[in-house]
């Protein structure tokens, strides 16, 4: 059905609300079998670049001198380095260190999260080796007191990180105790339910499958409407001097 040039997407200088009707495919240099959507990339005016990867069965990711962090959000895909093979299912994600030479190969029709960024050394704090787990491993923790807002963090919170991703979970009606305003900027991923996003100066509405894009700065609050659960996979820079 024509949608007369009408979408909720957005794109405004301080954020980017990207829905799957607006989604355009591409190959990325290396990739077999797969696809990727863009949803930010520097082009844009971020620090970092995601994407989703959809991998037929057998398909693969192509190399990366980047860090990379996957989540899996449907189906299955073996990651291998010269060291270790895991196989990692719906729920698991990986991070895996720059110049870490490695290989994804999708089992079945899969669908990862992916997150790529320039790694940021820190001076006496050495870098960070492969990690793999899953979501349902990570210690949920009210954030603010709030019990209807529970925040699992998927990378420890160790210096040797430059980046933080965390899954945040709404119970309907929970919303962020504040407009908040901060200088990490912020790749997020709506994996369930969905609500409203302020973003700068307007008000929209998100659901299962929409992209946000926020710029640091950006003011920025959410409230999950809605008769289930609201989840987000959210990414932010961290652990680094601003300058
Ligand atoms: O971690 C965060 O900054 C998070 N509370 N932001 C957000 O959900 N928009
Ligand atoms: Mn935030």
């Amino acid at each position: 059905m024509h949608n007369l040039g009408r979408t909720r997407s957005s794109v405004k200088r301080d954020h980017i609300l990207q829905t799957p009707d607006t989604f355009i495919r591409t190959v990325l240099p290396g990739m077999t079998d797969a696809t990727a959507i863009v949803h930010v990339a520097p082009a844009a005016g971020a620090a970092f670049t995601q994407y989703t990867a959809e991998l037929e069965s057998q398909g693969t990711l192509g190399a990366t001198c980047l860090q990379r962090f996957v989540f899996v959000t449907e189906g299955v895909a073996d990651l291998a380095t010269d060291t270790s093979f895991k196989t990692l299912t719906t729920g698991s994600f990986a991070y895996i260190p720059a110049g870490l030479a490695h290989t994804l190969t999708a089992q079945e029709k899969t669908v990862l999260a992916v997150i790529e960024k320039p790694y940021e050394p820190l001076a006496g704090v050495c870098a960070p080796s492969l990690l793999i787990g899953h979501e349902d491993d990570a210690i949920p923790t009210a954030l603010m007191g709030d019990e209807d807002l529970q925040v699992r963090a998927l990378i420890p919170d160790n210096p040797s990180f430059d980046f933080a991703v965390n899954t945040m979970t709404y119970q309907p009606g929970a919303a962020l105790a504040l407009v908040e305003i901060h200088v990490m900027e912020h790749g997020l991923l709506m994996l369930e339910g969905g609500g409203i996003y302020r973003l700068g100066d307007a008000w929209y509405p998100v659901t299962a499958g929409d992209f946000i894009w926020m710029a640091p700065f950006c003011p920025q609050w959410f409230g999950a409407l809605g008769k289930k659960p609201a989840k987000y996979l959210i990414y932010k820079d961290w652990n680094r001097h601003p300058i």
